[in-house]
């Protein structure tokens, strides 16, 4: 069938919106109806080749849509089902065994490899194929063939064009603090970035019940809006001449836990220094491929800190993503107070605004 999606066709440049064709959903494949989709700061890297997806192709990853066909062994949805889409992983592996989805071993083919794992891909553009099945979807598209693995069913009355971020970087931001970092309430944390994902971690403090959440910008609009969400403070980087200090300071001697949005090399150094004597940091800000950043051994060794490097919010989506809804439903975790809709047409507008700090996370609508 024919469908109109967005496709990089080359790195830095515009997506344009064209008719491609779609073939039949692979046996474990749902063909679905995209009503939404997030944009996220990946589908703007990847189309900067930052990783090397291979272009043309159709990105998009927080895709919220209804069942429109099902693939011949699937039985966790049925058509007219409302879904939201996540990551997709192979749940076979030793990881996928082990209820750890994001670690998959072939976490990088299924989600950036922009092929199925037989090599093929589902859309094609003048008889030849371009990149889909981006994490496991491709949701820059009316209508893609999506892995059952990235699905996740919610209710006929959700709203799925508010919900549709929730599959990366709303789950990103509080399944690192839920999930990695779990801390004690009246614990202490400090969060660098008030960006999408910053913000979700920091909601997710809120409701964690941190009673100091420090939140690190160099964007003074985006610290007010911190505050309104729970900040208990916020630092403006641009204008404190030692955040550390800053941090120390406000915390006495150090932050129990940190979340690390940025990807910025000296945000991650002084990320290790605002720690608290074994004090907990989970990175998840996405850095191109080769950036390095300092790490005094010397200083941190007895401070017994932990670093962990985090995909996705250490998520099952299955499982996470549904506690979120009902999380949002109850009005405990407001995270559509960051997001602003888009026409689909518009979804260039959407990826700037994004890069230009206009809007924290578009949602585009189909
Ligand atoms: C990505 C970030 C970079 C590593 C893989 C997962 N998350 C989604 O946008
Ligand atoms: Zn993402």
């Amino acid at each position: 069938m024919k469908t109109t999606a967005a496709v990089a066709f080359a790195k830095e440049q515009p997506l344009e919106i064209v008719e491609i064709d779609l073939d039949e959903p692979r046996a474990t494949e749902v063909r679905i109806r995209m009503v939404a989709s997030g944009v996220c700061h990946t589908d703007a890297i990847v189309r900067d080749q930052w990783y090397p997806t291979p272009l043309p192709a159709v990105l998009g990853h927080e895709g919220a849509g209804v069942v429109d066909a099902i693939g011949s062994s699937v039985t966790k949805v049925a058509v007219g089902d409302h879904v939201l889409l996540s990551f997709d992983h192979c749940g076979e592996c030793a990881n996928c065994a082990a209820g750890l989805p994001s670690y998959c071993t072939n976490f990088f083919g299924a989600n950036f490899g922009g092929r199925r794992a037989d090599g093929s891909s589902g859309f094609s553009l003048g008889g030849e194929q371009i990149s889909s099945h981006f994490f496991g979807q491709s949701s820059f598209a009316e209508y893609a063939n999506v892995s059952v693995n990235s699905v996740v069913k919610v209710s006929k009355t959700a709203p799925l064009e508010a919900l549709a971020p929730l599959g990366c970087g709303i789950q990103t931001g509080a399944g690192a603090v839920l999930n990695s970092l779990n801390p004690a309430a009246g614990s202490s944390i400090v969060i660098f970035g008030a960006g999408a994902v910053g913000l979700s971690g920091l909601l997710a403090a809120v409701i964690a019940n941190c009673t100091t959440i420090i939140a690190v910008d160099v964007h003074e609009s985006r610290l007010t809006f911190a505050r309104e969400l729970g900040a208990t403070h916020t630092i403006n980087a641009a204008a404190t001449a030692d955040v550390v200090k800053e941090i120390q300071k406000i915390t006495d001697g150090g932050a129990q836990y940190a979340l690390e949005t940025t990807g910025v090399p000296a945000v991650f150094t002084n990320m290790t220094k605002a720690l608290a004597v074994r004090g907990h940091a989970v990175v998840v800000g996405a850095a191109a491929l080769g950036t390095n950043a300092n790490f005094d051994i010397g200083s941190l060794l007895p401070m017994g800190i932990t670093v962990t490097m985090v995909v996705e919010g250490d998520s099952v989506p299955s499982q996470f993503v549904p506690q979120l809804v009902d999380l949002y439903e109850r009005g405990l975790f407001p995270f559509d107070k960051l997001t602003k809709q888009y026409a689909f047409a518009d979804i260039n507008q959407a990826f700037d605004d994004s890069a230009a700090g206009i809007t924290l996370k578009p949602i585009v609508i189909f």
